[in-house]
């Protein structure tokens, strides 16, 4: 442990000594370190460097994150639930601010670490992805009468009009004298403009209506009991007004994935129907009750619409020469690119029946 992550994390109200400072999890955007205290009766607490290229308004994220886990412990609270466990909690700094700001313009925000929990990088049995879709149900359901609005940090985060205009300038500029050999995978994302902006046109005249959501259901972003129920929603960072197919859409790239996001075997990846079914079942059960009929439309298509999405923005990624995910290797972000293309693909052999399977529950839960 440095002495400067030292010295920074006695800036926020911590309980108790600090024992130690160590990097923790996968995250592709902050830096995270978890900090242990000395006596057993303290708490331990998630301590972040937000990563300063993509979020520009950390005050504005620390707002919203604020305001959204209120309402979320007021809900949990009429519910009879644990608001300690069940949501997160913000660790402010000393001088009362929700973040602070080292020396080098770098933000820093801390909140509690949640014991005795379960993360997954894989949704490994449909009784997994059940118990995360009712965690994003639930997330969604205890929001669903949140009027107050949330600063929009980052514009055009889901925005597939947004992506194309950022797709669009990176291609002219091709920075890094990538393009040309890109042909067969720039044909994919051009190939489903037409359609991914015809959905999105949808979300912009209000036919489908905008909500605050997630924005990055991935499974490691949810904490599990050791029953394996859902606990916790975590990593807020992105909460927003949007839809809330993109948090349905998010996690059926995630959970439902055969392999891994960045499989260099592509014969691994694939949607997973009974993950999706799971998945499904568990997030109807909570959200039924409050979706439109539009949304419910347009439930499974979101999951392809955020699987190009990903397709789109790893790729825009690789041809600007890897400014915004960290990688591992050089060729990560193409890698990433084709993994994410292959989910798809099945994603669009599998559709119709993703679309029985919405109808066929929506009509059973209601
Ligand atoms: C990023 O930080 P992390 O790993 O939870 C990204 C998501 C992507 C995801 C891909 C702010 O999430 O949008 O879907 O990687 N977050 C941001 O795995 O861009
Ligand atoms: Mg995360």
């Amino acid at each position: 442990m440095t002495n400067n992550l030292k010295e920074i994390a006695s800036k926020f109200s911590v309980e108790g000594k600090i024992a130690d400072i160590k990097p923790l999890g996968e995250g592709f955007i902050n830096d995270t370190f978890i900090v242990t205290t000395l006596a057993e009766e303290d708490p331990n607490y998630l301590f972040q460097r937000k990563n300063k290229n993509i979020f520009k308004d950390v005050p504005g994220m620390m707002g919203n994150i604020l305001k959204v886990t209120t309402h979320l412990k007021q809900k949990i609270a009429a519910a009879g639930g644990d608001i300690m466990r069940e949501a997160m909690t913000i660790t402010p700094a000393k001088n009362g601010d929700l973040f602070y700001k080292d020396e080098e313009g770098d933000f820093w925000t801390m909140c509690l670490f949640i014991k005795d929990n379960l993360t997954y990088e894989a949704a490994d049995s449909p009784e997994l992805a059940y118990a995360g879709g009712k965690g994003i149900g639930k997330f969604q359901s205890m929001l669903s009468d949140m009027k107050e609005p949330l600063v929009d940090i980052l514009p055009g985060f889901h925005n597939i009009r947004f992506r194309f205009k950022q797709w669009d300038e990176v291609l002219s500029k091709d920075p890094a004298g990538r393009k040309a050999g890109l042909t067969e995978e720039i044909a994919w994302v051009e190939d489903r403009r037409k359609e991914m902006l015809e959905f999105w046109t949808l979300v912009e005249n209000g036919t489908i209506p905008t909500r605050v959501t997630h924005n990055d259901t991935k499974i490691n972003n949810i904490l599990f009991d050791k029953e394996g129920n859902d606990l916790c929603v975590i990593d807020l960072d992105t909460v927003l007004n949007s839809t809330v197919l993109n948090d349905y859409g998010d996690a059926m790239r995630s959970y439902t994935n055969t392999g891994l996001e960045d499989d260099e075997n592509l014969d691994q990846v694939s949607m997973d129907m009974d993950i999706f079914k799971a998945y499904t079942k568990g997030y109807l059960e909570e959200t039924v009750s409050f979706l439109t009929a539009s949304e419910l439309e347009y439930l499974a298509f979101s999951a392809k619409y955020i699987t190009f999405e990903q397709v789109l923005r790893f790729l825009m990624d690789y041809i600007d020469g890897d400014n915004y995910y960290k990688i591992k290797s050089p060729q990560h972000n193409l890698i990433r690119t084709h993994a994410q293309y292959k989910l798809l693909t099945s994603m669009e052999e599998q559709y119709e029946q993703m679309k029985q399977v919405i109808f066929k529950y929506s009509k059973e839960l209601s």
